[in-house]
């Protein structure tokens, strides 16, 4: 993915996208508020994306945002060097009242690895359904139809509603041409089956001395911008479809502006599935009609 050659430190004169650093209640009221338009409708969000890229850290993150405290229910790791995430895993948030949880689950998965990570056709098989909660991904061979964990009629609650590339910001420019093309596999079948994509660019502060010292630089400075117009140039997302964040991973308390950078990310991801869903629904309603 090409070396970088602008220095950290070159600064915009103004912020290219606006975050309300201020107040991060809206966003967080919005997360809380949210309901699908149809009663039992489940949003599933589908995290896949490069080994030790972050996918379990971000929905720690987003859950620690939601409980207001820290909180690990994905084991996040720092030292395999192959996907430490082996079984799909379907993570619900429970609201604060017992026994209810937020109309949105995660789904984590195995990372991506040219050897030993998930494979692209199970990620496909994933997007539509087909893979059940539990399922111990095997990098040598695809989930087969015999399978006790292959769902042979999903439900639309089973179905992906959002595709989440996470992918960190210090590794973008040695992703390897294997990496590159698995990525843009898996887009292109989510395309096809019209499952809106976001990307979450992880790992900001380490890519970044300057965010690290003060998050809210995140969108002056030249270099990250520049690593996003890369990212979007060599796998072909748009750019306002990237959202930079930093997870929680070494803290113990809350930081204000990193929650607002999880809340920004989160909105979206949470809007464009709404709006699959409401898609996915009229097309079965003419299908109905026809
Ligand atoms: N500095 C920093 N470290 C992070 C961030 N996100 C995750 N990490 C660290 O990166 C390592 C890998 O994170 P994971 O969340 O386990 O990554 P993963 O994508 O789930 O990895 P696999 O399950 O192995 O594919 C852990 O040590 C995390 O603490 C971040 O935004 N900044
Ligand atoms: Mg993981």
């Amino acid at each position: 993915m090409g070396g970088d050659s602008s220095k950290p430190a070159q600064t915009l004169s103004k912020p290219w996208r606006d975050i309300n650093w201020e107040d991060k209640r809206g966003e967080l009221q919005f997360l809380k508020n949210y309901k699908p338009q149809t009663e039992g409708q489940q949003l599933r969000i589908l995290l896949y994306g490069p080994v030790g890229a972050g996918k379990s850290s971000f929905i720690n993150s987003v859950q620690s945002v939601l409980h207001d405290r820290m909180y690990v229910q994905a084991l996040a790791d720092n030292i395999s060097h192959d996907s430490f995430t082996k079984k799909y895993t379907t993570y619900k948030i429970q609201k604060d009242r017992p026994n209810t949880f937020y109309p949105f689950v995660f789904n984590d998965i195995m990372g991506l690895d040219p050897h030993k990570g998930v494979l692209v056709e199970d990620v496909k098989l994933a997007l539509k359904g087909h893979v059940k909660d539990g399922y111990t991904f095997n990098p040598d061979t695809q989930i087969t139809e015999n399978d006790p964990f292959y769902n042979r009629s999903p439900t639309s609650n089973d179905k992906v509603q959002v595709l989440v590339l996470v992918i960190c910001a210090d590794t973008l420019h040695c992703l390897s041409d294997t990496i590159v093309k698995e990525l843009q596999e898996i887009r292109a079948a989510a395309s096809d089956l019209e499952i809106p994509q976001v990307t979450i660019l992880t790992k900001i502060d380490q890519a970044c001395p300057e965010i690290k010292k003060d998050i809210r630089k995140v969108y002056k400075l030249k270099y990250m911008k520049e690593k996003m117009e890369k990212l979007s140039a060599e796998i072909g997302i748009p750019m306002n479809c990237i959202f930079p964040v930093k997870n929680y991973h070494e803290e113990i308390s809350l930081n204000s502006d990193t929650d607002s950078l999880i809340l920004n990310a989160m909105r979206q991801i949470i809007t464009w599935g709404e709006d699959h869903i409401r898609f996915k629904q009229s097309q079965s309603a003419r299908s109905d009609t026809a």
